[in-house]
């Protein structure tokens, strides 16, 4: 559904509100509008409620956004400054969790929107946690080891203010692995002189951290796709498979990919892709952009029969590539409109969102217009949260659990994220618009805490 088609008057007069007071920021407004217009269904069954208890207006503001000067010293002597944040937007079902994100584009508009879809990803794991995220404008690349330690001392000089075990427990993101959780542990850890391991996730197996979480976003998007798949009766098993970016999404949703007998035939980074028409190598991947953290054009070197397309200023060139299926894996609006066009050419059959918000609004109504399945990341990428949830409830009990029982656990989890999704488009008769199967699912259970708590 388009936003003209709207026939709530409380909500058109909420997403032209929220425009209007954030006009600034426009991910977050994009965000903001594709939730909301999926949920006009519940909203119209209840207008009144909602409305006289100003929910939307509470549900678009963050209860609390924090931002803070990092300054650190470079290995020249320079004295360097950015600027981090953290957005704490809802705590209702659980404490802030969400990632922490490092790169130069990094905004308020961006951190609220990946704070906002936090909300409703986190509610559908089932566990329970509120929804965050923060992280910086700073540049992890070309930084060298110490530079990186130094900042990461410098971001939780101050973040430690506003964080806790209880409180808001943030993990990686973009920019973000185990090196820099391990060096933000470190100094929380000193600072506070107490063991809090609970406080972040994603941490070393050495320290606290959960088996299987390096995996479980990749893997819990395969499964999610899997059940999608399923219930349309198209199996994955034998499926050209193209996926963007090469970090530590998209490298286990390539794993998982194999494993379960699709063919990866190309991987990218910002700078372009490579194409293997033989199928991927992931160990070569894995060698490139977990040891050595080089371009991924570099590929070419261990394998020279595959190919490499440098991206053009209209689109990632990886999605030039004819597969059946693509799994965005890199950033948010991936995936234009004149993009989808030329995946649905291509006659993909299904996309599976394992970045935040990687299609835009046009592109996901391109998609459903032309009955291609679409696995929204609120739903399809929630295994990486999901799991850090398990890496908490570890560190409580003081104990750990096998690979295979964490994994395990992911799996029934994405496949009871898919039913809900099911659910919802089953009983608002949404069709297969699991964008709107996962938006409603979520917002029951968040609307139903938040109306419990009283007006906070
Ligand atoms: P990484 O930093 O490990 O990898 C990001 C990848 O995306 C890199 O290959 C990067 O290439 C590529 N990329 C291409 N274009 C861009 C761009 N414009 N901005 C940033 N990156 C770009 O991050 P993750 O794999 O952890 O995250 C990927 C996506 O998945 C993000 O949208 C993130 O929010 C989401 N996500 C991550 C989860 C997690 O557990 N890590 C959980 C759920 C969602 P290059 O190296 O050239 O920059
Ligand atoms: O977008 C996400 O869900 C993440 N980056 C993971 C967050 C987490 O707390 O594990």
């Amino acid at each position: 559904m388009s936003e003209n088609e709207l026939k709530s008057e409380y909500l058109k007069e909420i997403i032209g509100r929220t425009e209007k007071i954030n006009a600034s920021e426009p991910e977050f407004i994009q965000a903001f509008k594709e939730v909301l217009i999926s949920l006009e269904p519940v909203i119209l069954a209840n207008e009144k409620e909602f409305k006289t208890q100003a929910f939307l207006e509470r549900l678009s503001e963050p209860e609390r956004i924090i931002t803070f000067r990092v300054p650190w010293l470079d290995d020249s002597g320079q004295v360097q400054v950015n600027r981090g944040y953290r957005v704490q937007f809802n705590g209702a079902i659980g404490p802030y969790k969400g990632g922490l994100r490092f790169h130069p584009t990094v905004n308020q508009s961006i951190m609220k929107f990946l704070a906002f879809e936090q909300i409703f990803k986190n509610a559908l794991t089932g566990l329970p946690i509120g929804g965050g995220k923060g992280g910086s404008d700073f540049d992890p690349k070309g930084k060298s080891d110490m530079e990186i330690m130094k900042f990461c001392q410098s971001f939780m000089t101050e973040l430690q203010k506003h964080i806790g075990q209880d409180v808001d427990i943030p993990a990686g993101d973009i920019g973000v692995g185990s090196r820099e959780i391990g060096y933000l542990f470190g100094q929380y850890r000193k600072i506070k002189n107490s063991y809090e391991a609970g406080v972040l996730t994603g941490k070393g197996i050495e320290y606290g951290g959960s088996l299987a979480r390096t995996e479980a976003t990749g893997y819990g998007l395969l499964y999610f796709m899997r059940e999608m798949l399923k219930t349309n009766d198209i199996q994955i098993e034998g499926k050209t498979v193209i996926i963007s970016g090469a970090g530590n999404v998209a490298i286990y949703a390539c794993e998982k990919a194999q494993m379960m007998g699709a063919k990866v035939v190309a991987m990218s980074d910002s700078s372009g892709c490579i194409y293997d028409k033989d199928g991927i190598k992931l160990n070569v991947i894995k060698e490139i952009k977990e040891v050595k953290r080089e371009r991924i054009k570099e590929y070419l070197l261990s394998v020279p029969t595959a190919e490499y397309f440098e991206n053009t200023n209209n689109m990632p060139s990886v999605y030039k590539i004819k597969a059946d299926i693509v799994l965005p894996c890199a950033t948010q609006n991936d995936i234009s409109l004149e993009t989808a066009k030329l995946i649905v050419k291509n006659g993909s059959v299904a996309i599976g969102e394992g970045a935040n918000m990687p299609c835009t609004n046009e592109a996901i109504e391109y998609f459903q217009a032309n009955n291609v399945l679409l696995a929204p990341g609120k739903a399809a990428n929630a295994g990486g949260v999901a799991t850090s949830a398990l890496e908490m409830s570890q560190n409580s009990m003081r104990y750990f659990w096998s690979f295979e029982e964490v994994e395990n656990k992911l799996e029934n989890i994405m496949v009871n994220i898919f039913k809900q999704c099911r659910r919802a488009c089953d009983e608002y008769n949404l069709g297969k618009n699991y964008v709107a199967g996962a938006n409603i699912a979520a917002f029951k259970k968040v609307s139903a805490a938040m109306l419990a708590q009283g007006i906070i």
